[in-house]
């Protein structure tokens, strides 16, 4: 009987030592994997940063933003974008889609800026445009044509 209870006691504390270690493993787990995301957070090297030409994800387009003057805070601007297919040639009556946001704050675009204009070789005319706060900004170009659908990401400091 005596002997019975111990052989309980032990278990319950072995099942406790494990869950414990259980505990501590998914603690360290979790650990990892917030690390994985912080570091998917971490606003890019300076090289990253600019107007472009920016390659797109797959290689499709090169894409360059060109704006009459600097990116300023609360203000709703228009820049023009060209688009060129990796080889140079300008790429026209492409579909582009605008996203974007600010990673490290988790929120996107204040606006939702679209192309209001395609000007011809491979320029187009993006209106709505404005970033509420200071920062790290991705602004995201989805560009879809005959040569396939790509996002080129331009990493902005304002
Ligand atoms: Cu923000």
């Amino acid at each position: 009987m005596t002997a019975l209870r111990t052989v309980t006691q032990q278990m319950k504390r072995m099942n406790t030592t494990a869950w414990v270690v259980g505990v501590a493993l998914l603690a360290v787990l979790a650990g990892g994997q917030a690390g994985v995301m912080a570091s998917k957070m971490a606003r890019p090297p300076a090289e990253e940063f600019g107007l472009g030409p920016r390659a797109s994800a797959s290689k499709t387009y090169l894409a360059m933003i060109f704006i009459d003057e600097p990116l300023q805070k609360r203000k709703l601007q228009t820049m023009q974008v060209v688009i060129t297919d990796r080889d140079g040639h300008p790429v026209d009556g492409a579909t582009i889609a605008i996203d974007g946001g600010m990673p490290q704050h988790g929120h996107g675009l204040p606006t939702q800026p679209r192309v209001s204009n395609a000007l011809g070789g491979g320029e187009y005319e993006i209106e709505g445009v404005r970033f509420n706060m200071g920062g790290w900004w991705e602004f995201k170009l989805i560009i879809t044509s005959p040569a396939g659908t790509d996002i080129v990401t331009f990493n902005l400091a304002l």
